[in-house]
């Protein structure tokens, strides 16, 4: 295994930086103090706000068209924990891993061992019934038709089996949700009965439910469209909260922030779940089209901060439903452990940003009916550049005042690709 990070890699690194920092965070601490915000609490806040890292997300991704590998991949799971280790130790904003079965699939005991050995844990465990799985004795047949919803009891049995299998494995690791998305839809009006096939994904989805354990949670995520271009079985939050109504107070709906067409309102959707007691979680992530998987933060800044300004307005109903925070991301074109440091830190970002929201000022202009100043009140947050106190909660930790700079210095990738042969660059796939 390349070695980790070297703790004298990050102590070089932050000390050629540490008398601009301590400059630039006492000067932010002024400029917050003048509004009546105390930088130390705003610390406080963010370096408890974590964010799940996907397995999946340390390869480099494809498309359907083209994949092309970078250096030093991770070959298995536990290279992934490695790599996983890496973007913690840097940015300790991640400190737990989602999985993906049976992508993912190996001894709990050696996975929970590795993890602990690199300070990680478990959150969310995924299922994964939107590919055949040939090497898998339990799932013989072919998921083309479908799984939770398809027309055949005996492939709808096996993806339930599937599940309960991955909450199996998610129990021995420590793990306490399983998130459902499924690919399951057609392609063609007439091809499959709307109302027949959501029908039979609840029924599926109820037997999942009937196996969980008493203190896990079980989200389902939408999804508009993609792999199937008609309809889309789970397609969108209505569905998503029909599904979790129906299943019972263990049952809640996961928001991955590119599944939705351009431009809707996402954090009205947000604003519903929370009215609604059934927001579970996110898979982070941006987005100019469709499920562009790009990195959290990066087209659209604005529409994260909005998302958080939601969460963080909805103060102890939030605390109540404690969602999940996981990044779901695909990196095609970059070094994914570099876009996951950075992405991390986008989204704490935005949370920081939206713990700088004036709510009382904010409320007053919105029931006096001005719309400037309601609007100017959210700019102004979201304008303050809150980089000192993200820096300031990494330092605090034992992570890097620049963890990308610290992340080239390290070398880390280089003794990976040396460890790890190249992978074959040709064929498509989403990781
Ligand atoms: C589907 C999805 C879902 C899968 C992941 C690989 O587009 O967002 O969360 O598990 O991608
Ligand atoms: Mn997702
Ligand atoms: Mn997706």
């Amino acid at each position: 295994m390349p070695s980790p990070i070297d703790p004298s890699v990050i102590e070089t690194s932050n000390a050629a930086r540490a008398r601009d920092h301590a400059a630039d965070f006492a000067s932010l601490g002024e400029r917050l103090a003048r509004r009546g915000l105390d930088i130390e609490a705003l610390t406080a806040k963010v370096s408890a706000f974590t964010v799940a890292v996907p397995s999946w997300g340390v390869g480099t991704g494809g498309t359907r068209f083209a994949r092309f590998p970078g250096r030093g991949e991770p070959r298995g799971i536990f290279e992934k924990l490695d790599d996983c280790g890496v973007i913690q130790a840097l940015g300790r904003a991640t400190p737990a891993v989602s999985l993906h079965i049976p992508w993912d699939k190996a001894d709990p005991a050696e996975l929970k061992d590795r993890a602990a050995a690199l300070g990680l844990s478990f959150d969310a465990m995924n299922s994964n019934t939107f590919q055949d799985h040939p090497s898998d004795p339990r799932q013989p047949l072919s998921y083309k038709y479908g799984s939770l919803s398809h027309a055949d009891p005996a492939v709808r049995a096996q993806a339930v089996e599937h599940n309960l299998e991955t909450i199996a494995i998610g129990e021995a690791i420590g793990s306490k949700a399983i998130t459902v998305w499924i690919a399951d839809g057609s392609n063609f009006a007439g091809q499959s009965d709307l109302s027949r096939a959501f029908e039979r994904y609840l029924d599926s989805m109820k037997a999942i439910y009937a196996g969980l354990p008493a203190d896990w949670r079980i989200f389902s995520e939408h999804k508009m469209y993609e792999p199937a271009f008609y309809s889309t079985v789970v397609s969108d939050w209505g569905t998503s909260y029909m599904t979790a109504q129906e299943l019972g107070p263990k049952a809640f709906c996961l928001v991955d922030l590119g599944h939705h067409a351009p431009n809707v309102n996402i954090e009205q959707i947000v604003a519903r779940l929370i009215r609604a007691s059934k927001l579970g979680g996110f898979h982070f992530n941006d987005s100019k089209y469709g499920d562009d998987d790009l990195d959290a933060g990066s087209i659209d800044p604005f529409r994260l901060f909005l998302v958080f300004n939601e969460l963080v307005g909805a103060g102890d109903a939030l605390e109540r439903l404690y969602p999940a925070h996981m990044i779901d991301q695909s990196h095609n074109v970059t070094d994914p452990i570099e876009s996951l440091i950075r992405s991390a830190d986008e989204i704490r970002r935005a949370y920081a940003q939206a713990l700088l929201v004036d709510r009382i000022a904010l409320s007053g202009h919105q029931d006096g009916n001005d719309p400037l100043m309601a609007s100017e009140v959210l700019k102004s947050a979201f304008r303050t550049d809150v980089g000192p106190i993200l820096a300031e909660a990494r330092l605090r930790a034992g992570g890097a005042l620049d963890p990308i700079a610290a992340y080239r210095a390290s070398g880390y990738r280089e003794a990976a690709a040396a460890e790890r042969p190249a992978v074959p660059g040709s064929g498509g796939g989403i990781v």
